[in-house]
């Protein structure tokens, strides 16, 4: 059987084995798409089915999470924590909490944060967790009696050299907090390591807040400069307005580039004048409102419920909400529009169709796996100063953090050279990732 042939054998085999689990079906149809080349040059990890083990995590948990909320009616929901590969370190990847959770969407999370962490270059494996949870509108006091309830039962499979989950959307430093705390207490051990995203007073690391959205920013500007072009005074839209949109934000305005739009689950905000991030951070992070209410703050601003923030004109766009959110329409009316750089600050925004449409355009694009492994490889680094009880300063954190990400891409564009696809990060990811985890892999045996 040929390469291309066992490729489309596997993905069949996906299929099969995974049914209805459409964004995982997504993701490792992305992967295996891009393989084929790598595996020509590797006949031995076709041989010992590396792809295939990669594609069924190691071990997959599914629980119960029962709770009370603040009017004593009981609530049932759903957690999982999947455990894809352990082949470059514990299990590492967030927790999400959103009704819209279910295996499939763990699965492809968690098969992506394999590359994703493997390009790091740190030693961390891949998994990802969370529940169908709904935190919106729960008081604090629920937050924390669920965020109890859930790592009653998820602590059993935890450790600082088992499996190290950390946030996702959903859960913050708040939620990480609650989940610590009760480790702590079932398993009476202050074991630091075992979460990331900490608070800094209490194990955390610096910059670890602000370490997605700055890294994603910091590959922009990577890119960017690859092709002889600058960040400086260029028109910017983010969507989100999360942890990831936030400081990318934050980074953008500090390198000069000006952020004229960003949006929520409720609709897009935009503000010529440029966001205030310090207004937006009080509206979302502490008042927990819709972005409507900075439209109301500021008279520059409009709100809009309707339509997409990507069809705001822009030079550069960074997806930073979830998955799926860029579509084929969006890259079109970016494209028209002529934005020049695209990066996933979150996982999976831009559909496999509008990844073609920028390519073919001669967009950059910066895949997740790549633009936003900044956050995760903060999280090493916070592994790293709890192993030593110590705590580097911001700026000794947020050196590494740029260190990082420059790493990753010069890498990426390093192995898309090597394949004959100049500038395309996406199979430079794939396969720096898939390389790295596959070398381990083949090392340690049939395991
Ligand atoms: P947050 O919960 O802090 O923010 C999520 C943002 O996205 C909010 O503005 C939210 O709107 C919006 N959003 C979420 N779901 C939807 C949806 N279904 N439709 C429209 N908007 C939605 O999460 P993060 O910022 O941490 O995560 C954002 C993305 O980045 C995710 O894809 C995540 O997997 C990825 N990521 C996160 C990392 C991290 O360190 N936190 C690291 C790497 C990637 P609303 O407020 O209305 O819910
Ligand atoms: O998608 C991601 O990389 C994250 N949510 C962060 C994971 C982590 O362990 O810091």
């Amino acid at each position: 059987m040929n390469v291309s042939a066992r490729i489309d054998a596997v993905y069949a085999q996906v299929l099969r084995r995974n049914p209805g689990e459409t964004e995982f079906h997504q993701a490792v149809g992305e992967v295996l798409h891009t393989l084929a080349p790598v595996l020509r040059a590797h006949p031995d990890y076709v041989d010992t089915r590396i792809v295939e083990r990669l594609c069924e995590p190691e071990r997959q948990i599914i629980f119960r999470v029962p709770w009370v909320d603040d009017r004593g009616e009981v609530h049932v929901n759903r957690g999982f924590r999947v455990e894809f590969s352990s082949a470059l370190g514990p299990y590492k990847g967030g927790l999400r909490f959103h009704p819209s959770v279910n295996l499939g969407i763990v699965k492809f999370l968690g098969f992506e944060q394999i590359f994703k962490n493997a390009l790091t270059g740190l030693a961390i494996g891949g998994g990802k967790g969370g529940a169908d949870f709904d935190p919106k509108g729960r008081s604090t006091g629920e937050v924390m009696r669920f965020c109890q309830s859930f790592m009653t039962e998820l602590y059993r499979h935890l450790g600082e050299h088992t499996d190290v989950p950390a946030g996702d959307i959903g859960v913050g430093s708040r939620e990480i907090g609650y989940l610590f705390g009760q480790y702590k207490r079932v398993t009476n051990r202050y074991e630091a390591g075992v979460l990331t995203g900490k608070g800094v007073s209490w194990g955390g690391s610096h910059a670890r807040t602000e370490a997605t959205g700055y890294g994603t920013v910091y590959f922009v500007q990577e890119m960017l400069t690859a092709r002889g072009l600058h960040l400086d005074g260029r028109r910017v839209v983010v969507s989100g307005s999360g942890n990831v949109a936030l400081y990318a934000i934050e980074k953008i305005h500090a390198l000069g580039g000006h952020v004229v739009a960003c949006s929520d689950s409720s609709g897009y905000l935009v503000d010529e004048r440029g966001i205030d991030v310090t207004l937006l951070k009080e509206i979302k992070e502490v008042r927990r409102e819709r972005i409507s209410a900075y439209a109301e703050a500021r008279p520059t601003a409009s709100f809009s419920a309707r339509g997409s923030v990507f069809d705001v004109p822009c030079d550069i766009a960074l997806p930073c909400a979830t998955q799926n959110e860029l579509d084929e329409q969006s890259a079109i009316a970016l494209v028209k529009n002529s934005v020049v750089a695209v990066a996933e600050g979150a996982n999976m925004p831009c559909t496999p169709a509008a990844i073609n449409v920028l390519r073919e355009a001669g967009v950059l694009f910066g895949p997740g796996k790549a633009a936003n492994a900044g956050g995760v490889a903060t999280s090493a680094l916070e592994m790293r100063q709890n192993a030593s009880r110590h705590q580097w300063t911001f700026q000794q954190t947020e050196t590494q953090l740029a260190d990082v990400m420059r790493n990753i891409h010069a890498q990426c564009r390093a192995t898309a050279e090597a394949y004959d696809a100049p500038e395309n990060y996406v199979l430079g990811a794939n396969a720096t990732g898939f390389l790295r985890a596959a070398e381990a892999m083949d090392a340690q045996g049939l395991v």
